[in-house]
């Protein structure tokens, strides 16, 4: 008998087939092993970047300029916990365990993005936050809400609403910055030259050396290629740079007439080699805290399992 006539070839070809109509893939239907161990890594690995992405703002709550953009902020930096938690949950329809995915991230085997191990020197780095790195997740993860895998697009929907809201506080922000003084469009400047390469960097490798692009595209997970996505996201923030009144520190970019695209430099590789690998600027400082938050968290969690744990002992005696 061949491959294709098993029961398992016959699995095989309805999920192909499944993911050609741009239907669905639901936990319930048989999938490959492969698609499932793809989706658990980067969905494990966006969920630790919304979690570790908390961070460099969190760090400027208790010193927001005024009541309002505390506000704001909180706001922000919460709904980023939330994307984490519907991320986590959509690992745990793939079969995952939540408490090992964060293991693997606080003991360095699972990645998160390289973006969050930068430093947030000024409260400018938090609108440009906003604008830059809001806005590369944005353009990254709007084609996300239609990728195969039904729990994780759904997911996507909601955090991209939320993080469209995210840049335009950021962008609204810089704004108003550079309406200011000249010392704080001066630090707009600055942040905007400090956060540009690394934002391109959030979008991954080059796609010759991309190892996943090339299945993950196959399966329909992810919907455009790193280096399409970077390109728009470039063609989409040189209009917003020119109105904001700040530039971009790349001299190679142009508008190139023939493509209809901005031509731009290329950003320093060996650098996001470096981050990924746990070298960046702040990855220590991230992980130990991230670790302590777990280990100060533990007696919650101590006292959910416990209570849990009586709840159903009463239900079981009740029956
Ligand atoms: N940083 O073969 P590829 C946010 C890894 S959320 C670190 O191209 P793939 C919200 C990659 O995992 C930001 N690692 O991989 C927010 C792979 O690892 P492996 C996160 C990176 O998966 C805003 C290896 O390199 N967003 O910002 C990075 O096909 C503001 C080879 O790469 C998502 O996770 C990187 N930049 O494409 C929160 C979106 N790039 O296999 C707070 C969903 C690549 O060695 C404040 N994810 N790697 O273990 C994706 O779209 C994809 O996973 C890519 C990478 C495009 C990130």
């Amino acid at each position: 008998m061949s491959e294709r006539t098993t029961p398992e070839g016959e699995l095989e070809r309805q999920f192909e087939r499944t993911v050609a109509a741009e239907a669905r893939i639901e936990p319930r239907d048989w999938m490959p092993d492969g698609y499932r161990r793809t989706l658990i890594r980067q969905i494990a690995q966006h969920a630790h970047s919304e979690i570790i992405g908390m961070q460099p703002e969190g760090n400027w709550i208790t010193r927001a300029p005024s009541l309002r953009r505390k506000a704001i902020l909180l706001a922000k930096v919460q709904d980023e916990a939330g994307h984490g938690l519907y991320l986590y949950s959509a690992t745990e329809t793939l079969g995952a365990d939540r408490e090992e995915l964060t293991r693997n991230l606080i003991e360095g085997r699972q990645k998160y993005s390289s973006i969050f191990n930068y430093p947030t020197l000024t409260f400018a780095d938090v609108g440009v936050i906003g604008w830059l790195v809001d806005g590369a997740a944005i353009c990254n993860q709007v084609p996300l809400c239609r990728t195969s895998y039904g729990p994780y697009a759904r997911a996507m929907i909601r955090i991209c609403k939320e993080e469209s809201f995210h840049q335009r506080q950021g962008y609204e922000l810089l704004m108003t910055m550079m309406r200011g003084t000249e010392e704080q469009r001066r630090m707009v400047q600055d942040a905007t030259n400090r956060w540009w390469w690394p934002s391109l960097m959030m979008f991954g490798p080059p796609d010759g050396d991309s190892p996943n692009t090339r299945q993950s595209m196959a399966w329909r997970i992810k919907r455009h290629t790193n280096d399409e996505l970077r390109q728009k996201f470039v063609d989409m923030t040189v209009p917003q740079a020119e109105r904001l009144g700040v530039t971009l520190p790349d001299p190679e970019l142009r508008w190139n007439p023939e493509r209809g695209h901005y031509d731009f430099g290329t950003p320093d590789w060996a650098e996001f080699k470096r981050v990924v690998s746990g070298d960046g600027p702040c990855n220590a400082q991230r992980l130990a805290h991230r670790r302590k938050a777990h280990e100060d968290g533990a007696w919650v969690r101590e006292a959910a399992a416990a209570y849990a744990a009586r709840r159903s002992a009463e239900r079981k005696g009740a029956a």
